[in-house]
Order: structure tokens, then C-alpha cells, then sequence
């Protein structure tokens, strides 16, 4: 395990050793309730002092199986070798010289890296960014200033960040978007293929769904006005929903033939997580832009876009850019987690997660009516949770099973349109045996449903 941790040399254990939240975490809660603003909310209410390999261990010396990844990021382990000793030696060099200034190295090695590890072979170019949201924002941007055109067509359940453009894009109202508009204009939402609550069922989820999107974008639209489509491969913040097979393909031929640029929006499911560098490439899908963050720099902020060279240098020289964007520490870090990514093989680590935990979770299901549906590749695994016998969405039992984990020791997070998805996370490098017991602990949240 100490040898795929590459972090700080924590325990790899489960350990809880006092109530959750235990005293320290109590005591500075209070402070964070005094400080912070309100809005800034907590899912698990314990304070991090330190976490590697698969734990995050806690200020009053609890030890977390960590099945989070704080949202997909720390998916290389948090603190890994190669990203610490990487990020290190850039901090010792220079912190910032603003690449719209002073270029560095490491920027453009990490774009390099960007046109290799994305599909296509294609000639591509990268911009980079601080935050996935501006990633999605300057995607947007490129397509507009490539196609001469302003439509952008999101789907159902689909999440693409929080600033004023991406709220527009995001599709579920509540915490994300209530009280914050207006929002962007040109922005149109058509269905996604969600085969669990297609209404005819699977079977015809991927042809009817294609059809009706195209329909509406043709109808509604006008597919000659359409500058972008943006879809997440594999849907992360509504509820890990993976488009029926077919559904992809079918709209990315669409956007083809219509001149329209196709957006993977790649920030939750790229990086190995899905047991592939990109999660399109199940498909065999080649996005004309790709957008990254999260899992690219093992837990630094950093951020891109990636595409085909003539969308890309579409834009005037001087029209992409701010302050920080591809800082170079996390730029170093990027570096670092991409060598782990290739020297620890995460892709296989990310497929064997989800060897361990798809037969183990479908068995939960057997015993578990609440299960209405177990989903997901890689470490991106998810249980859908309903009242028993039916497809009504169960937020409450998804509430109550999360916080069972927490209180014994397990991380884990909730998703989903209906708030009634746990999913998995787990940092790639998490060892068997503590996956296996943070599964135990599941199994047991759902026992104690009754
Ligand atoms: N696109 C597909 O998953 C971020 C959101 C957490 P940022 N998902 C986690 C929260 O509640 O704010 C995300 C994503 C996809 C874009 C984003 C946005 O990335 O780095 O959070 O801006």
C-alpha cells in the first residue's frame, strides 16, 4: 500500500477515536461559523490535518477511508511523491511571473502532455486555466470566436460550474443557481440519455433521446446558430449518469455535420478516473475541445482547454488569458501527477476499483431494494437510491446512508438532480483491503436503513 500511497507515510487505516465531529473539529466549526461565509458549505463536519495514499486523517486523529477524493481530484493520492517533489522545486525556483508575461517551461510541457494524452492525433493546442468552471467558460469563448455563432446546447442533469456562464450551463437549480440570476443568454438545454429513468425504458434510451435533442436544437435552435455543444461523457454532479451507449456518438455526428464544435467537458471523468485517460474514449469519441481540471494536477488548482489547432488558434492573439492561469507550481504538479498517472499504470488501478466494488455494490443491491440502480466505470461508481419497488428517488435515505459512513469512519458523497446518489471517488491509489472495508462500512449504512 506505502508503495502506491506515494504520499506522507499516514496509516493506511480506518480509525475513529472520537465522536464526528470530535472536539478540535467542534472547536474550529465554531470559528468557520464566526468567519466564513455561509454560503461556503461542509459536507463532512471534521477539519482535515493531514491525508495520503487512501485516508484523510482529521484534527482530533480520526482516520477517514477516503472514497471522495475531494470531489475527483486527489486522484494520484493526496500529497503524492512526484506532485510534492515537483511543485517543491518549482516554489524554489520562482512562484509567478504570469505566462502573459514571462512564459516558463512547464506551462507549455503541460500542454505538450495535454495534446499526447487527448484523443486524436490531430495537431492540437491548450490554454490554460485556475478552475474547471473557467476551463468550460473559455471553451464557450473559443467556439464563438471560431464559428462566428453564439447558441450553446447543454443537456439534462448536466454541471459545468458555478460562475455566471456555467450556472447557465449547469441544469439543476438548488444550491447551485437559486437567487443568483439572470444568467447568460443563448444557452439551451436539451435531453440526455439517462437509461435508469429513460420512460420507455433502456432499450430505446440512446436512439430516442438523440432524436429528441436533435430535434430540439433543429427546431428550437437552428442548428446553423449553434456555436457549441457541451456534455460531460460520463455525468458527474447529476448523479453519475452514463448516456446510453449510442447517445455520444450519435450527437458528436451531429455537431460534425453541422459545423457545430463538440465540447467533452472531461473535468470530472478525465484522468484515468474512468479507467481511461479520457472516459469519450469508450466511445471512441475525439471531442473538437476538451476540457480538464480536478484530477490534472493532484489537488493544485489548474485547469484547460484542448482542441483542434484551427478552433483553438481561432482566437486573437491577447483574447485568452488572466493572472494565474497555468501557475507554475501547479503546472509542476500537473507534471507530477501525469508521471504517476503513467508510472503507477492508474488507468488498470482505476479498472480494478471497479472490478472490487460493481459486484460487491450489485450484491448489495440484490439484498437492498433501496438500490434502485448501481452505475459507473473506474473509481466513478454509483448507487442510485429509491423507496423500494419503485424508481421514486430516495434523498433521505441517501442522506441517512452518508452519514452512517461518516460516523464510522468512511467518506463518501452524495450526488444526483434528486439528491439521492452516493458515489465513489476513491484516490486511485487507495489500497484493496481499505476499499474493501469502506464497502463494509456501506454495506452496513444500508443495513441500518431496516
Ligand atoms: N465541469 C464536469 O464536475 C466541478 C463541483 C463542486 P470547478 N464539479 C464539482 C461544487 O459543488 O462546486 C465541475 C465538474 C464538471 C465543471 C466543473 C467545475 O469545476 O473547478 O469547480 O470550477
Amino acid at each position: 500500500m506505502t508503495e502506491l500511497s506515494g504520499g506522507p507515510a499516514l496509516p493506511q487505516e480506518r480509525r475513529v477515536v472520537t465522536a464526528i465531529p470530535g472536539p478540535k473539529s467542534q472547536e474550529l466549526m465554531a470559528r468557520k461559523q464566526a468567519a466564513v461565509a455561509a454560503g461556503v458549505g461542509t459536507v463532512m463536519p471534521v477539519f482535515a490535518a493531514r491525508a495520503g495514499g487512501g485516508v484523510l486523517e482529521d484534527v482530533d486523529g480520526n482516520s477517514f477511508i477516503d472514497l471522495g477524493s475531494g470531489i475527483a481530484v486527489t486522484s494520484v493520492g493526496n500529497s503524492a511523491e512526484a506532485v510534492v517533489r515537483r511543485a517543491a522545486a518549482q516554489l524554489e525556483r520562482f512562484t509567478h511571473t504570469c505566462v502573459m508575461v514571462t512564459p516558463y517551461e512547464g506551462y507549455v510541457e503541460v500542454c505538450e502532455e495535454l495534446a499526447r494524452l487527448t484523443p486524436g492525433d490531430h495537431a492540437k493546442r491548450s490554454a490554460l486555466f485556475n478552475s474547471g468552471a473557467e476551463a468550460v467558460e473559455n471553451a464557450v469563448k473559443i467556439a464563438r470566436s471560431y464559428t462566428g455563432r453564439q447558441a450553446v446546447v447543454v443537456f439534462d442533469h448536466g454541471y459545468h460550474g458555478r460562475t455566471n456562464l456555467t450556472m447557465a450551463l449547469t441544469a439543476k437549480n438548488m444550491p447551485y443557481k437559486q437567487g443568483f440570476g439572470p444568467f447568460a443568454p443563448e444557452v439551451y438545454r436539451v435531453p440526455v440519455a439517462y437509461p435508469f429513468r429513460w420512460p420507455t425504458g433502456p432499450e430505446n434510451c440512446a436512439e430516442e433521446a438523440a432524436a429528441q435533442a436533435i430535434d430540439q436544437i433543429s427546431k428550437q435552435v437552428g442548428a446553423g446558430n449553434v456555436a457549441a455543444i457541451v456534455i460531460e461523457p460520463l455525468l458527474g454532479e447529476g448523479g453519475f449518469i452514463e448516456p446510453a451507449k449510442g447517445f455520444l456518438p450519435r450527437i458528436a455526428e451531429f455537431a460534425r455535420d453541422n459545423g457545430i464544435v463538440f465540447v467533452a467537458d472531461e473535468i470530472q471523468s478525465g484522468f484515468c478516473r474512468t479507467g481511461r485517460w479520457f472516459a469519450c474514449e469508450d466511445e471512441g469519441i475525439v471531442p473538437d475541445l476538451i476540457t480538464t481540471a480536478k484530477g490534472i494536477a493532484g489537488g493544485l488548482p489548474l485547469a484547460a482547454v484542448t482542441g483542434r489547432a484551427e478552433i483553438m488558434d481561432a482566437v486573437h492573439s491577447g483574447g485568452l488569458g488572466g493572472t494565474y492561469g497555468g501557475n507554475p507550481v501547479a503546472c509542476a504538479a500537473a507534471l507530477g501527477a501525469i508521471e504517476t498517472m503513467r508510472e503507477l499504470d492508474l488507468n488498470a488501478k482505476a479498472r480494478r476499483i471497479e472490478e472490487i466494488m460493481k459486484p460487491r455494490l450489485e450484491k448489495m443491491a440484490q439484498q437492498h431494494g433501496v438500490i434502485g440502480e448501481v452505475r459507473g466505470r473506474g473509481a466513478m461508481i454509483a448507487i442510485e437510491l429509491v423507496k423500494p419497488g419503485t424508481k421514486e428517488p430516495h434523498p433521505e435515505a441517501t442522506a441517512a446512508v452518508a452519514r452512517h459512513c461518516h460516523q464510522a469512519g468512511v467518506l463518501v458523497l452524495t450526488t444526483g438532480t434528486y439528491g439521492n446518489v452516493v458515489r465513489f471517488l476513491p484516490p486511485l491509489v487507495i489500497g484493496e483491503d481499505l476499499l474493501n472495508e469502506g464497502l463494509d462500512v456501506v454495506e452496513e449504512a444500508l443495513a441500518s436503513l431496516g
